[in-house]
């Protein structure tokens, strides 16, 4: 028997999710994508632990590989759609690989009563371990938003970013892919549970409950000239 690669595995249930649309979807960036990929589809209590499970599983993995440090001190989301995640993979870090972590999100708006202070959950202070969770990245516009308010906080060592899909799309002024330029300016590794092609191939071979793939030609073809255009 084999067992499914991860990629696969989260393939299947980003469809089974829902959370990877086909149609035609206007991005951040401006651009027409034939396909999206919704994390607000993570929305009960199973596909959020799910999603969590499959965050931790790629971190155990990348430190196992030396790509990501043991001692990560707290895992950071952006608001809003970073907080599930980082709650879920804090969570899943503990109880399925035995990891103590804490987990940390911002405030988008300033609170000027209580603690008065700008994040929520573990506090940040200089030094400490910080590792990044985010959806999916197009154009790398929500990290850089995202790591001035760190900085302004403490000086923290980004560990690395973590995300559910890279869409691995050019920037608009270069050939590096935005996870490329991203890992180039801030100089920490950014993974993702699985990339777009990924996605497709396996995609090919997962099939809805009438016995259809779920990738079917045409889409595939979509895909493909999506990315012979802005693929990098
Ligand atoms: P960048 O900030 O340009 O990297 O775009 C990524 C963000 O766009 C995500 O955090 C989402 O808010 C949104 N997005 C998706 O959620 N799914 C997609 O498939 C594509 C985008 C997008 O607009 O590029």
């Amino acid at each position: 028997m084999t067992i499914a690669t991860l990629d696969h595995r989260f393939t299947e249930f980003l469809l089974e999710s829902n959370a990877l649309k086909f149609g035609d979807f206007t991005l951040k960036s401006g651009r027409q994508s034939p396909y999206f990929i919704n994390a607000g589809a993570f929305n009960d209590g199973r596909k959020i632990a799910t999603l969590g499970a499959f965050y931790a599983e790629k971190i155990a993995e990348e430190i196992k590989a030396g790509r990501l440090p043991h001692d990560i001190d707290t895992v950071f989301g952006p608001a809003y759609k970073g907080i599930p995640l980082a709650v879920s993979t804090a969570i899943a870090l503990t109880s399925g690989h035995g990891m103590q972590v804490g987990y940390t999100f911002d405030r988008k708006e300033k609170k000027d009563h209580g603690d008065g202070g700008m994040m929520v959950g573990t506090q940040l202070a200089d030094g400490m371990k910080v590792l990044l969770v985010d959806d999916v990245m197009t154009a790398g516009t929500a990290v850089r938003e995202v790591i001035p308010k760190l900085r302004a906080e403490a000086d923290v060592d980004i560990v690395g970013l973590v995300l559910s899909v890279d869409r691995m799309e050019k920037t608009k002024d270069s050939d590096l892919s935005a996870v490329a330029a991203v890992e180039k300016e801030f100089g920490f590794p950014v993974l993702a549970i699985a990339n777009v092609r990924e996605i497709f191939e396996a995609g090919r071979n997962i099939v809805t409950s009438d016995g259809q793939p779920y990738v079917t030609d045409a889409i595939k073809s979509a895909a493909d000239d999506y990315l012979e255009r802005y693929g990098a």
